[in-house]
């Protein structure tokens, strides 16, 4: 998989080159290259906003440098291009999968009040485009998100961290129905006055599984009961039905 990111503040996406997608691409799993937008422009001052028409605050990121950016970097009809925004939709584990399966992703980080509408529609005549919001706050700019998704994609990639149970038995994946992951102990079996739970250490592999699943609906019903109920735009099957 080849993963390119455009930003103006390159610097933001360093991590990228430690941990997770680092040692992806240490293994040949992963190719990353990280652009500033700026390459992009022609001024003095390498401008990338301007104001916007119609009036308002703040500042529209230009659609120029982007537009060279993407021809540039020869972006294809089978790349896909990612613009990272809090108006896009919410990204999911389904999305990291979907994403997983791309030959190249190109991350579009934008900054200020966003980018020209112009942009996103020039990017969906070249490429796939998916507009994606890491949830319901504001971040300053899409960089954060571009690293969260990209941790969230490489770790799926086949090959990558091993990738057997650990990537199954999680928050979110089908194994657990859609439910929150249990609480988790190990060692020592006493700590500050705190014991493990007794049916953990008891032996009964089934008693385990019970307790898990009961404590994973609880904490899901807690935390999230939006996960556990039907919701309007399904066909109103509740989604712990596979456990
Ligand atoms: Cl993807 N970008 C920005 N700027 N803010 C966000 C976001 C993305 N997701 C949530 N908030």
């Amino acid at each position: 998989m080849r993963l390119d990111y455009l930003t103006i503040f390159p610097d933001y996406l360093a991590p990228l080159r430690l941990s997770l997608p680092g040692k992806a691409v240490e293994s040949g799993l992963l190719e990353l290259h990280v652009h500033d937008l700026r390459t992009w422009t022609h001024d003095r001052h390498r401008t990338v906003d301007d104001t916007p028409y119609g009036g308002g605050a703040g500042m529209v990121m230009k659609p120029e440098p982007w537009g060279e950016a993407f021809a540039a970097l020869e972006v294809a009809p089978t790349d896909t291009i990612v613009f990272t925004t809090p108006s896009g939709q919410p990204f999911d584990q389904r999305l990291a999968e979907e994403l997983s399966g791309r030959d190249r992703l190109v991350f579009a980080c934008g900054r200020y009040e966003g980018i020209d509408q112009r942009v996103v529609e020039h990017a969906r005549d070249i490429a796939e485009v998916r507009e994606i919001s890491l949830g319901d706050y504001v971040l300053n700019g899409g960089e954060v998100a571009a690293l969260a998704i990209t941790e969230a994609v490489v770790r799926l990639l086949p090959g990558f961290m091993g990738n057997a149970e650990s990537l199954v038995e999680e928050s979110h994946a089908d194994s657990t129905g859609g439910l929150l992951e249990y609480p988790v102990y190990t060692k020592p079996p006493v700590w500050q006055g705190r014991e493990v739970p007794a049916v953990l250490r008891s032996g009964d592999h089934g008693a385990v599984a019970r307790w898990r699943h009961e404590q994973a609906r609880r904490r899901t019903a807690e935390r999230r009961p939006d996960l556990l109920a039907p919701s309007a735009l399904d066909d109103g099957t509740p989604i712990e039905r596979a456990v």
